[in-house]
């Protein structure tokens, strides 16, 4: 596989820009090689400079639920363009995207459209802390809620791949605020809150942990974070960024049945384009200004282009059976791998939720329901593995703690072929290694 031009495209952004890429996992450091420089994408497929053809899993982290180029979204993006591509005031399409949200949502009686899952997590802080005037917030060891200050404290993505504890930058005081709970494990957080209750505003929980790799949450261990938040008065938050419209339509609190007091959302319902939004019971959402006194502002949040994304995207979700449909993909795809995992002896454990899967380089039978169970994988034999894979025209997350996505572009065929690029894959990178 010839990769010229991305590696002179790679050498040439690492002048202009930190690490040459605009967010650290892109960089494909923890596997071992350098970046692909995309040129376009279509359905399940995306294409580098190269000309070398890819069945793509990362769907640009998650939003692309309907694959790449899907022509509804497309339309939809055009016609909106021709209008104008920012208004920095209402539009209609702001109003289509809310009602599908909170239809979709019981728990979100309101939303703010914002224009990133980073900036929908702190508001949502936010808020928790001036309804509660309380200063600390429980996040999990392993959950990713973007960027922000409070949030970057044993945290997933880029901070588990690039093994980064804390954030130089990250003042000691904000992190002092951030007390972190063990996933899966009710009685850490029973702990923190009988040591800090009065002081606790909120307990943030992505209600499938997918910045790890995926990790499935047990039902009984939401249902605790629900009653030890009611019982404390703090705000219960699902970032459902990944999950929102992923798990199924609505999101994983509709899926289990467990109201949170605040949702955050982002990646599917931008349809691609750059969307977040918070939302919640009317009680807390009126805190947010010009409604209430919590500020929180964007230049873009709403923008048009993004709206009518998202809505269109939404709307093919809910026009046929895409999410039984997914499901079936799923378990078609990882029931295969787990066949030739068991032929060749070496079991590598699955975590699946519809179309979400990761494969973990960890040892025979290992459940992986934590942080701990997820560091404890060969993230060495992942990178040879995925070396080879990429050159087996599969392109799945440059790290053992990305998720990888199916979208409903991906057909039974495509679904094979990768089985079988799989296959080959771990026997050259198992050959090489031994
Ligand atoms: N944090 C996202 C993945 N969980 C985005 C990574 C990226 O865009 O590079």
């Amino acid at each position: 596989m010839k990769t010229d031009k991305s590696k002179a495209l790679f050498a040439r952004a690492s002048q202009l820009m930190p690490g040459g890429v605009n967010s650290p996992v892109r960089a494909f450091k923890s596997v071992g090689t350098t970046p692909l420089f995309i040129d376009k994408a279509s359905g399940c497929r995306i294409y580098d400079v190269d000309n070398n053809e890819y069945i793509d899993y990362i769907g640009s982290w998650g939003p692309l639920i309907l694959g790449h180029s899907h022509p509804a979204v497309v339309e939809a993006v055009i016609k909106a363009t021709e209008k104008g591509t920012s208004y920095g005031t209402p539009c209609p399409g702001e109003i289509e995207l809310a009602s599908l949200i909170t239809e979709a949502f019981p728990a979100i009686d309101k939303v703010r459209m914002v224009s990133s899952g980073t900036e929908a997590t702190m508001s949502a802080i936010r808020i928790a802390r001036a309804y509660t005037g309380r200063d600390k917030i429980v996040k999990f060891a392993g959950c990713y809620h973007g960027h922000a200050d409070a949030f970057l404290v044993q945290a997933g993505s880029g901070m588990l791949t690039l093994s980064v504890p804390g954030s130089p930058g990250v003042p000691e005081n904000t992190v002092q605020n951030t007390l972190v709970a063990k996933y899966n494990d009710a009685a850490s957080v029973e702990k923190l809150f009988a040591e800090e209750g009065k002081n606790i505003a909120a307990v943030i929980v992505e209600p499938i942990a997918a910045n790890m790799g995926l990790v499935m949450p047990e039902r009984e261990f939401l249902a605790n974070l629900r009653k030890i938040t009611k019982e404390y008065g703090s705000v219960l938050i699902f970032d459902e960024v990944i999950t929102g419209f992923r798990a199924c339509y609505g999101g994983m609190q509709n899926f289990i049945n467990i109201e949170p007091d605040l949702t955050t959302l982002g990646k599917i319902i931008g349809g691609g384009l750059p969307v977040g939004a918070y939302g919640g019971k009317r009680e807390l959402m009126d805190m947010v200004a010009p409604a209430g006194d919590v500020y929180q502002a964007g230049t873009l949040s709403g923008n048009p282009l993004a709206m009518a994304a998202g809505v269109a995207t939404l709307k093919v979700l809910q026009s046929n059976d895409w999410y039984e449909r997914l499901e079936v993909a799923g378990y078609l795809l990882t029931t295969k791998l787990k066949k030739i995992f068991e032929d060749t002896d070496r079991y590598y454990p699955i975590n699946r939720f519809g179309s979400m899967f990761t494969i973990f380089f960890n040892e025979q039978d290992e459940t992986i329901e934590d942080y701990e169970a997820v560091k404890r994988s060969n993230t060495e034999e992942y990178a040879s593995f995925y070396r080879e894979l990429l050159s087996e025209g599969i392109y799945f997350p440059p790290s053992q703690f990305e998720v990888c996505f199916i979208s409903c572009a991906h057909e039974l065929e495509d679904l094979e072929l990768t089985v079988h690029a799989i296959e080959r894959a771990l026997k050259r990178a198992t050959d090489k290694d031994s």
